[in-house]
């Protein structure tokens, strides 16, 4: 049996068949919609819009949003063994409360099909079982508001009985009042008896009038919108006692966490001088941040290796490469999501092949019950 370490992507993305198919019969963002090419007599593309303020024209989208053959593709091509996959946002936020509910549960049917399906590794890891799939998923639950929580039960037990599945991707908006709602505390209870892993993942970002009046496309929404959402949602986690409560529940915070990382002492610093807040919690606020796990596509091995992250080694981080979204630029081959994220793995100071090699995929496969 191989002794090579494997390379698993914890964060990429999918909009599955039937899911792109629903966006295709929208008129309204999100949606997905076809145009002629300019400039190109007869041609016609597909354009996706899914984010508020996005120029209505939107952007391309094709088969690497949804085809199997496409994502192993893109795998093969950056030496990727295994990936984690999840539906890109918005995921069902825009639905009714019965739709979310029923294309959840077809979608998590689809997303289990479409993993296990998926070719069988080459070579499994040394000391792993006798086979690992390509693909795993994580299946989606119908948090919109007016969901019933047992609606939300029912599919956290549906995921559970998908073997190649998971865990669970979610936005923020949980039953429409956010995470920190008191009425989603069964929800965290049933993941984490059922040992799922949580992919907490933002789509709304902060208040545009927050970003001025020039324009800069879509950098802020997405290098500081995104990151400060995912920031903003975990602290309300924290300060409403949901990782005291639930200690074990395993959640992922895309982009590395955001700025909590960052911010950890001074939230300290400020919940200390809060008594009521203060007495509400077990611990200090930087114990939470050893709770939580973290994916590894910040980009920069400063960021990776920064303050608290380091010091909370390298055992609660997990390679990512956002795929399909960035694709290369022009001129360019493989992704730079994946090279620049993979580069910032290996220049993290302090961390030695053990830290790396665990990063890029021996936490996946521990977190994940991969192996
Ligand atoms: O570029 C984007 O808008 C996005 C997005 O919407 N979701 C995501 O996961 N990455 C990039």
């Amino acid at each position: 049996m191989s002794t090579r370490k494997l390379l698993v992507d914890v964060h990429t993305h999918v909009y599955l068949p039937r899911y792109a198919s629903f966006l295709r019969a929208r008129a309204v963002a999100p949606k997905i919609f076809s145009r002629p090419v300019p400039g190109e007599p007869g041609a016609r593309e597909d354009r996706l819009v899914i984010l508020d303020n996005e120029p209505s024209g939107g952007r391309p989208i094709g088969p690497q949003y949804w085809d199997r053959p496409e994502k192993l593709a893109f795998m093969d091509k950056h030496g990727i063994d295994v990936s984690v996959v999840s539906s890109a946002n918005p995921w069902l936020d825009f639905l009714s409360a019965p739709e979310a509910n029923t294309l959840a549960k077809e979608l998590n049917d689809d997303l289990e099909g479409f993993c296990s399906s998926s070719p069988e590794l080459d070579s499994a890891p040394s000391g792993s079982g006798p086979s690992i799939k390509r693909l795993y998923g994580l299946g989606l639950l119908p948090l919109v508001p007016e969901a019933s929580p047992s609606d939300v039960l029912k599919t956290i037990t549906q995921i559970s009985s998908l073997p190649h599945l998971k865990g669970v991707i979610m936005g923020t908006q949980g039953l429409g009042r956010g995470l920190d709602d008191e009425e989603l505390e069964p929800v965290w209870g049933e993941i984490e008896r059922n040992g799922l892993v949580v992919f907490l993942h933002p789509h709304y970002g902060v208040p545009s009038s927050m970003w001025g009046e020039r324009d800069n496309g879509h950098v802020l929404p997405l290098a500081l919108g995104f990151p400060f959402e995912t920031t903003i949602a975990i602290t309300r986690m924290i300060l409403a006692g949901v990782l005291d409560k639930f200690p074990s529940l395993k959640i992922m915070l895309a982009h590395s966490g955001g700025a909590l990382p960052a911010l950890s002492s001074r939230l300290a610093s400020c919940i200390d001088h809060d008594p009521v807040v203060a007495s509400r919690l077990k611990h200090n606020a930087r114990y939470y941040l050893g709770q939580l796990y973290f994916d590894a596509v910040a980009y920069g091995s400063e960021e990776l290796g920064f303050g608290k992250l380091r010091a909370l080694g390298s055992s609660r981080m997990l390679f990512g490469t956002d795929h399909p979204f960035f694709p290369p630029l022009k001129g360019t081959d493989k992704w730079r999501s994946v090279t620049e994220n993979l580069a910032a793995i290996n220049g993290v100071a302090g961390w030695g092949d053990k830290e790396r090699e665990a990063v890029c995929g021996g936490n996946a496969l521990r977190i994940f019950n991969l192996a």
